[in-house]
């Protein structure tokens, strides 16, 4: 645990937003519990479209911390890339999901949650039991639902109906350099070996467009 928020607490101090600053948490509204989510919007680029809806992949840094006294209990940058995840669909706590709604690209939030809608009365190691708990988000990109198959079809630059680790690179590529956040060529190397590890399921580092449907429907 102790490596991670080292990790943690170095990517914070490089990043742009400065999660970990002690006067952050002075605020008096953070120390009321709330029953509902608190969404409020820290960044928000103009024009902010297009905005998430359920289904949608989102690409996002998240990182947690409790309400209470401010301590960090969960950092996604630990992983070394943002994480994916299809909005709407409780692949993370109801109410961060809440939270994530009309999401664009570049948009920053904090999104307070009460325990009901996090960890509930009982907690989760290391969150302890009726916690209130607050994300700091920052969303790199927010694509179609796959089962449109829209987004497969942008990827899939030869039309041959079949993903190569080079396509899947110069998409995310696109997609980070088109709101204005380009990184090196490691930063997309790490990006492609998540997307294959989730989805190339006959290991022949191509992701056809049944193995595409297949994710879909894992994830649904
Ligand atoms: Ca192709
Ligand atoms: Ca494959």
């Amino acid at each position: 645990m102790m490596w991670k928020l080292v990790i943690c607490t170095l990517c914070l101090l490089s990043g742009s937003l400065q999660l970990c600053s002690g006067s952050f948490w002075g605020s008096p509204a953070v120390d009321k519990v709330e029953e509902e989510v608190k969404v409020e919007v820290l960044f928000k680029p103009l024009p902010c479209e297009p905005k998430s809806k359920k289904g949608d992949l989102i690409n996002i840094h998240y990182d947690g911390f409790l309400a209470e006294d401010g301590s960090q209990f969960f950092c996604s940058r630990s992983a070394g890339h943002p994480q994916w995840l299809m909005q709407g669909v409780g692949q993370v706590i109801k109410g961060l999901d809440m939270g994530l709604k009309d999401v664009c690209a570049g948009e920053k939030r904090k999104i307070t949650i009460p325990p009901a809608l996090a960890f509930g009365v009982k907690g989760k190691d290391p969150v302890p039991p009726n916690a209130t708990v607050v994300f700091e988000v920052e969303i790199f990109a927010v694509s179609s639902g796959p089962r449109s198959l829209e987004t497969f079809r942008k990827m899939d630059v030869d039309k041959d109906r079949s993903l190569s680790k080079a396509e899947i690179k110069e998409y995310f590529r696109q997609d980070y350099e088109r709101i204005g956040d380009p990184h090196e060529d490691t930063f997309y190397d790490k990006i492609v070996v998540h997307f294959l590890l989730k989805n190339d399921h006959d290991k022949d580092e191509r992701i056809s467009m049944k193995e595409y449907n297949i994710y879909e429907h894992d994830e649904l």
